[in-house]
């Protein structure tokens, strides 16, 4: 059965389907808890503990968390691996697999100490496993499919139990042919809090999974042998200008926590602020020892959150800082043409190709404002619009905005930061100054470009090679 989240979280909460599906008899206990299903990217609010410690719950960016159920002291959840359809962002879907409808899965949220029993069924055409990355837990429920447990076919479900031994940052993902299997987008967060309810408790805590996917312009799916070459550089499999806003009332104590399971690393970089690296997947850095940045970079198979005092309002920035991740899919291919005369360099090339547009000639950021035709199913290379234009992004980025006033649990986006007058930057308006220029730099187009050959084996002398 599916089960629309929007429709039973509604103004009663979410936890009424859980509290009616939990356990009486015996016959039930037996049986495997329901599975909840996604049907939509859009961010559902937080699901608050009413059994058990408190603590303040994740907001998973276009995401949500996975409902569970108490059976004796078991906290049980239902994990679905299967193919999914996930919007990246309005305009492109992509075909992926990821678990309970979307990609990535549902974040998983627990208490230090609970006994979690989590049933996975595989809807996949082929096997897989689920590997609980930075859980410390009995070897044969580590998910490494052949060493540690056999393989869940296609069809199976399996049962993996196990004890939380601490607080932290997790996150779940196949340990069964992984290449495919990542690169398909299957993964998701797991998150555990502190028994102590007071231990590094902040007011907003936010969690995303970074994926990187390769789907050519009008296809679905990604191309799962892609080893560097990804167009699409994702937070929870969206992209600028589809990731949700990172919503913080002024002087909240606010966590933003991420994992990497993309092929190379991320420093992601938030503007406004320095915060504090406050825990890792190997668990909690003493506050002491908590270091400041302004800039962390996540390697391959890392998790990171940080903390900061959101005492500054504004829209600030956050967004990965190599600057080809803050970029969708047209445009990763194209070349340099600035200083290139556009007017002569078209007319030749339209010979060629009648539809050729140029771009490029005085830098690309005309291109965030181009509304060019696109072919079907995929996203201008930058995008996303502002109070004050083109944002000139894609990919890897999203805004922290900070309001005065907000009420705690408000997610909901609150418009474009109305800046107090007098500290926005401007036009200077007066009297031009006599500037000293550097010369304008001079190409003689007559001149032809000297190629020089060489055959193997005549190498010129004082090179490096040791042929
Ligand atoms: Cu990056």
């Amino acid at each position: 059965m599916t089960i629309s989240r929007r429709n039973f979280l509604g103004a009663s909460g979410g936890m009424a389907l859980i509290s009616a599906s939990a356990v009486s008899g015996r016959a039930q206990a037996a049986a495997i808890p329901e599975a909840a299903t996604m049907n939509d990217a859009v961010m559902q609010p937080p699901l608050v503990p009413t059994t058990g410690p408190d603590y303040q719950p994740v907001v998973t960016l276009n995401g949500w968390t996975l409902p569970w159920r108490m059976n004796g002291d078991w906290k049980e959840f239902h994990l679905v691996a299967e193919p999914v359809v996930r919007e990246f962002s309005p305009g492109m879907v992509g075909h992926l697999w990821g678990y309970n409808g979307q990609s990535p899965g549902p974040s998983i949220e627990a208490v230090e100490g609970d006994k979690v029993r989590i049933f996975v069924t595989n809807r996949l055409p082929e096997h897989t496993t689920i590997h609980w990355h930075g859980q410390l837990l009995p070897c044969g429920m580590d998910g490494v499919g052949g060493l540690t447990q056999p393989h869940i076919k296609p069809g199976q479900t399996f049962v993996y139990e196990f004890q939380l031994q601490k607080s932290g940052t997790f996150m779940y993902h196949p340990h069964a042919d992984e290449m495919v299997q990542m690169a398909m987008g299957m993964m998701g967060f797991f998150v555990v809090h502190p028994k102590d309810p007071a231990f590094r408790r902040v007011d907003r805590d936010f969690v995303f999974l970074m994926a990187a996917y390769d789907i050519d312009p009008g296809t679905y799916v990604p191309k799962v042998a892609e080893m560097t070459n990804f167009n699409m550089w994702t937070w929870n499999s969206r992209v600028f200008p589809g990731i949700d806003h990172i919503v913080a009332g002024k002087g909240d104590k606010v966590r933003i926590r991420f994992g990497n399971l993309t092929m190379t690393n991320h420093p992601i970089h938030m503007h406004g602020y320095d915060f504090k690296v406050s825990c890792t997947d190997g668990g909690w850095v003493p506050e002491a020892a908590a270091w400041p940045e302004v800039t962390v970079d996540c390697a391959v198979g890392q998790m990171r959150a940080f903390d900061f005092v959101a005492d500054a309002p504004g829209d600030w920035a956050i967004h990965c800082h190599k600057s080809h991740h803050t970029m969708n899919a047209m445009g990763h291919d194209v070349g340099n043409f600035i200083g290139v005369d556009k007017k002569e360099f078209s007319k030749k090339v339209r010979q060629i190709v009648p539809e050729y547009m140029p771009m490029g000639t005085a830098g690309m950021a005309d291109m965030g404002e181009m509304e060019m035709p696109l072919p079907d199913n995929t996203l201008p290379m930058m995008t996303g619009f502002a109070q004050f234009g083109a944002v000139e992004m894609g990919g890897m980025f999203s805004v922290v905005k900070v309001r005065e006033g907000l009420a705690s649990g408000d997610y909901k986006d609150p418009g474009w930061f109305k800046h107090p007058e007098g500290t926005v930057a401007f036009e200077w308006k007066g009297e031009p100054k006599k500037a000293e220029r550097a010369p304008e730099p001079r190409f003689d187009t007559k001149k032809t470009a000297e190629v020089r050959v060489v055959k193997p084996g005549n190498r010129p002398i004082g090179g490096h090679d040791n042929h």
